[in-house]
């Protein structure tokens, strides 16, 4: 047992916006740190598989309406229902590599013209992650990497907006990564920031909550 000590995994959030390449680097970290003897999971947001999931993922393929501040709220839902999950296996030692979080709750939310602070409002409490890695690629060379698929926010000018709003987010469990690079080159980046935040929650820091 990892935890006889009481050690815990990490909390790393993955953020940037679409086709940044946060999705195949989240599985890349997850085996990095397997093989250096970090037991480690992926989780991803939205998470599909649920029934809030699901509404959303409908939401997001047009195949449903949902009012702005609704769907904002069912995003928010769908982490509240993964937090006790996600706590137990962080203090069983696991390390949790997590596609999207509440941050891209507020910045989509917020692109779309709704209050920021309203939008924070729904997430506080969550478990607070110890490393953000922000994938960072400007809106428009994003939009060349093979287009966008034909989902409902991945348009050129909503993720200017999208940009904008990440940076009113940050604070310093950020780390911002040049994801304009190669595949390679942006691991490495991340690499040594992920495995010294792995060391200091295995050595007890304490896990805190978001935005409170
Ligand atoms: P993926 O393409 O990564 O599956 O994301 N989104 C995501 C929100 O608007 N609010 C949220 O809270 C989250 C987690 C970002 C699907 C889209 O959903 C957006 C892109």
């Amino acid at each position: 047992d990892k935890c006889s000590n009481g050690s815990r995994g990490a909390l790393v959030v993955l953020e940037g916006l679409d086709r940044c390449g946060k999705t195949s680097q989240s599985t890349r970290l997850v085996k990095k740190l397997e093989e250096l003897g970090y037991p480690a999971e992926l989780f991803r947001f939205p998470d599909r598989n649920t029934v809030i999931g699901k509404m959303i993922s409908s939401y997001l393929n047009s195949d449903s309406q949902l009012d702005d501040h609704t769907v904002h709220l069912l995003f928010s839902a769908n982490r509240w229902e993964k937090r006790s999950l996600m706590e137990s296996k962080l203090q069983s030692g696991i390390t949790l590599i997590v596609d999207r979080y509440a941050y891209s709750g507020v910045a989509f939310s917020a692109a779309k013209g709704l209050d920021i602070e309203w939008c924070k409002a729904p997430d506080m409490g969550l478990l607070a992650p110890d490393l953000v890695l922000y994938l960072d690629i400007s809106p428009e060379k994003a939009s060349e990497r093979g287009g966008y698929g034909g989902e409902r926010y991945e348009q050129l000018e909503f993720q200017k907006k999208v940009a904008q709003a990440y940076q009113v987010l940050r604070d310093a469990s950020w780390k911002i990564i040049d994801a304009s690079l190669s595949v390679e080159d942006v691991e490495e980046q991340m690499r040594g920031i992920l495995l010294d935040c792995a060391k200091t929650c295995r050595n007890g820091k304490s896990l805190s909550q978001l935005w409170l």
